[in-house]
């Protein structure tokens, strides 16, 4: 029998969700209209035509859904919270309402031994903040953010203890105003995309201030980025120092200005005159000191070797041929780089000496559609997602690498308990552990959640 790969006592195993990807309802109990709600309707934006006013009705099946969770055997949950619902209009006047359906989510997942982990903000920005102010491209986004987030972890931080700030910094960022592939769609000038990628973590910065000042004791705060992941195209030491160095100045506008207080040299030379515009104070809140770094890591966006450049690294460019996973309707796709979960948790230790990282989002669009040219049957009335196990156990295998070396990581979280709504790419590339019918909201096991549930209950990868 091979030695046990187990991980940690304690560890935590997880399924992650986002408001405006499950929760449907976008016009009940108050909820105001987010930039995700606008853009959806936005004739040609997504590409089945499809829109997340139901999703797969989480709002009202949350039950059903956390007993899902437990039948996983999952003892932890990340889920996001609507602004809009919180704050119709982003500032202003809250709607009870709005916290009250999170009150109602988070005791169920107590009751049923499931920890809650709440982003803040996943993406879903109130449509009057970007009408009024330009949405993150103003200053006065960060601090309505900060008002926000401060708001909610004064309220549910009886029940809440762990707080995630704001949700893929780059993505929302770089797509969302720069190529415009998401939510509010704009394509700024480099310059302004700048401004905007420092108030996203000016507002970042602020939040974590503010759920200090109104939370109750004991309360951690962290960010959940999808660092940017470079691995070692051989694992020597000089490979090693170039992915280290890479690591650093990739994430140079994001997580690294968050940890060291600072934009590197590197950045702010590169950026030139279209440098972010900023103060002392801006990179105090920036840095301010946070009990954990979630990171989202689906694949290695650059494999990389030491080279006599200025930087000390060169990029090894990926062959077309690299094994990955596509998206169904879409140009996009995963390579297979299961290191990327080594790399990605052991760099952020050795560089910065983060003591607590989760995973807060892995896996990949494994979708096989019914009747499908080369979809296989289904196993005891389970999706045969056979290749969403062999790729998770390669993940999770590099992940207990990590934690065996002594690696802080304290949990995974899978993207995603169930199918739902991808963004620009509507429902069909499917995530889920559980198959949705988007007809019946039926919510089925398929082989993973089996698969999931025997290295939960094992607190290993089998
Ligand atoms: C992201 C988002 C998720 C996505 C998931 C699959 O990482 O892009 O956090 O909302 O749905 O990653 O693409």
């Amino acid at each position: 029998m091979a030695a046990a790969r187990t991980f940690p006592d304690g560890f935590l195993w997880g399924t992650a969700t986002a408001a405006y990807q499950v929760e449907g309802a976008v016009a009940e109990d108050g909820r105001g209209a987010s930039i995700w709600d606008v853009f959806a309707h936005t004739p040609g934006a997504i590409a089945d035509g499809t829109n997340a006013d139901v999703a797969v009705d989480h709002y009202h099946r949350y039950r059903e859904d956390v007993r899902l969770m437990a039948e996983l055997g999952a003892n932890a949950y990340r889920f996001s919270i609507a602004w809009p619902r919180v704050f119709p209009e982003g500032t202003g006047k809250p709607n009870p309402k709005g916290l009250d359906f999170y009150r109602r989510l988070v005791d169920e997942l107590l009751a049923n031994g499931i920890e809650p982990f709440a982003t803040l903000y996943h993406w879903d920005l109130p449509q009057s903040l970007q009408q009024r102010h330009g949405g993150w491209q103003s200053r006065e986004t960060p601090q309505a953010f900060a008002d926000y987030a401060g708001y909610v972890a004064g309220r549910l931080s009886d029940r809440v203890r762990n707080f995630f700030t704001i949700n893929e910094f780059s993505s929302f960022v770089e797509m969302g105003h720069g190529s415009g592939r998401l939510a509010p769609g704009l394509r700024l000038a480099p310059a302004q995309l700048n401004q905007v990628r420092h108030h996203a973590v000016l507002g970042h910065g602020l939040a974590v201030q503010a759920i200090r000042a109104n939370a109750s004791a004991g309360v951690r705060v962290g960010p959940a980025e999808q660092v940017i992941t470079a691995i070692p195209v051989i694992e020597t030491p000089e490979h090693i120092r170039a992915a280290a160095v890479a690591t650093r100045e990739l994430n140079a506008g994001y997580l690294t200005v968050m940890l060291e207080g600072k934009y590197t040299d590197g950045f702010l030379y590169e950026q030139g005159r279209d440098a972010p515009r900023f103060t002392d104070d801006d990179l105090k809140a920036i840095s301010s000191p946070l009990d954990f770094v979630g990171t989202n890591i689906y694949a290695a966006h650059h494999i990389v070797r030491a080279a006599d450049t200025s930087l000390g690294f060169a990029m090894v460019p990926y062959q077309s041929v690299h094994p990955r996973v596509a998206w169904p309707g879409g140009a996009l796709s995963l390579r297979l780089t299961p290191e990327s979960m080594y790399w990605g948790t052991r760099l952020l230790a050795d560089l910065w000496h983060v003591g607590d990282i989760y995973i807060t989002e892995s896996g990949g669009p494994f979708t096989h559609e019914p009747g499908a040219v080369g979809t296989q049957p289904d196993i005891d009335g389970m999706e045969n997602d056979s290749d969403r196990i062999v790729w998770l156990r390669a993940y999770l295998t590099q992940l207990q690498r990590a934690t065996d070396e002594g690696v802080p990581v304290r949990g995974y979280f899978h993207w995603s308990t169930m199918d739902n709504f991808e963004w620009t790419l509507g429902l069909r590339p499917r995530f889920g552990l559980y198959r949705v019918d988007y007809e019946t909201q039926r919510r089925t096991p398929k082989l993973s959640a089996q698969y999931f549930r025997a290295c939960a209950q094992s607190n290993a990868v089998l």
